[in-house]
């Protein structure tokens, strides 16, 4: 156990590969969800203006299949990190499985599915456990729509999450493919002197020599990664 005030400081940025062995797809891989979708059609703040109905069945059926995910080993080494470290996981994935690993800071860029908000302002938001039907209203009379930030849309938590990743001493970017802006230029406001580490299978271009390659599965290489991380923490 390493006292609070001695932990150093962590930030893991998560992208849909390190759900992909539970079970949800990622986006862009081959027989990713972009694959059956158009994004166009489903994820911007157009097609919600234009078809309400595909979006939110689009969304209904991915919280379906968040429910009945599981976290895997990656999310669990996670989580365990946070006796030797102290962890903030930024996360752009919309399901809760680091939370029900048991990681206890969780930044969510990209909105969560398991709530759900109203059209005109994201101040207020309402816990799902089933679909969301164009008739539903939030208490205060707004139409409701998932807490996903789409395409064309600001990103709100972006500033909480530069702070954090400003102030880190290593940074572990894990199942990415740092396509998607803003998230992806987060990891340019690291200091330049902290560590990073890159777990991925597949082969990530990534424009920093500084970052060690943990090239595998998330289940696989997020484990030995943190086994890694916590030796250094007993023997510093
Ligand atoms: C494994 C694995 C295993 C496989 N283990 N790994 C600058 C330049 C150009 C464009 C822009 C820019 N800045 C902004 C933009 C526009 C746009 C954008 O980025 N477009 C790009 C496509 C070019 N960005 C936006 O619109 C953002 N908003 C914004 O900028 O607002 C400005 C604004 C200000 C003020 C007013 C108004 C506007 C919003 C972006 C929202 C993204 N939303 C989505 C969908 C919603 C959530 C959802 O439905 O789930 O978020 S898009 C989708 O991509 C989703 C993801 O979170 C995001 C990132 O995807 P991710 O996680 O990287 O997945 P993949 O599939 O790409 O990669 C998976 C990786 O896993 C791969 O590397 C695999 O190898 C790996 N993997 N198996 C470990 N077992």
């Amino acid at each position: 156990m390493i006292v609070e005030q001695l932990k150093k400081r962590i930030v893991v940025l998560t992208g849909a590969g390190i759900s992909a062995e539970s079970g949800l797809g990622t986006f862009r891989d081959s027989g990713g969800l972009w694959e059956n979708y158009d994004i166009s059609k489903v994820a911007t703040i157009n097609a919600w203006h234009q078809n309400p109905a595909m979006v939110l069945a689009f969304y209904n059926a991915r919280r379906r299949q968040v429910i009945a995910a599981k976290p895997n080993e990656g999310h669990y080494a996670l989580a365990a990190l946070e006796e030797f470290y102290d962890v903030t996981i930024i996360t752009q994935n919309i399901d809760d499985l680091h939370e029900r690993a048991g990681s206890s800071k969780i930044i969510h860029l990209h909105g969560e599915i398991l709530k759900g908000r109203g059209v005109d302002t994201d101040k207020f938001l309402y816990p799902l456990d089933g679909d969301i039907e164009l008739h539903h209203k939030t208490p205060n009379g707004q139409r409701m729509r998932p807490h996903i930030v789409w395409f064309g849309e600001a990103v709100p938590k972006m500033e909480e999450a530069e702070v954090m990743v400003r102030g880190c001493e290593i940074l572990i970017v894990i199942g990415t493919s740092l396509n998607v802006y803003p998230a992806a230029g987060l990891r340019y406001a690291c200091p330049n002197w902290c560590e990073k580490y890159l777990v991925d299978p597949g082969s990530i271009e990534i424009d920093d020599q500084q970052f060690e390659y943990f090239k595998g599965p998330a289940t696989v290489q997020v484990p030995l990664l943190v086994d890694h991380l916590i030796s250094k923490a007993k023997n510093s």
